[in-house]
């Protein structure tokens, strides 16, 4: 573990990094539950959540990943050091979840029936990064 200042340095960035998933999982839930029948459909709803999602999409993520806020450095983190070793991977995955965020924006106002299609592509666009660059819990 790195001392306590190198913690607190971070602190900032974990923060960030942290509220940016954090929208977009607040984004996704709304159009998921739409999308499972849980909420009613709501097309301004669905179309505000899905241009949020875009939105969170264009910030860079590599900005808030600074050298030494890994998991094995300070606390409060789940960011394996993997992320560093393969900062060309990570864009590219980035760049999968901004597609598959732009493909669900462009139906999110069309109706409840095309939202599942489109968040298909988006979960797995999550999945693939957590699965190579998040710790388990
Ligand atoms: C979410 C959330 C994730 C992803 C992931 C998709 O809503 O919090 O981490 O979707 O479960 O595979």
């Amino acid at each position: 573990m790195a001392t306590p200042a190198a913690a607190q340095e971070f602190d900032g960035h974990l923060k960030a990094r942290q509220g940016m998933f954090r929208i977009m999982a607040i984004n996704l839930g709304i159009i998921g539950d739409m999308a499972k029948g849980d909420t009613e459909y709501d097309a301004e709803q669905a179309t505000m959540a899905a241009d949020n999602l875009h939105a969170v999409s264009m910030i860079n993520p590599l900005i808030l990943f600074p050298e030494g806020s890994d998991a094995e450095a300070i606390d409060g983190t789940r960011a394996l050091p993997a992320i560093w070793e393969n900062t060309d991977d990570v864009g590219s995955k980035w760049a999968d979840l901004g597609e598959a965020v732009s493909g669900l924006q462009e139906v999110a106002g069309d109706g409840r029936e095309a939202l599942g299609p489109a968040l298909g592509p988006v979960g797995n666009a999550c999945k693939a990064c957590h699965d190579e660059y998040r710790a388990s819990e």
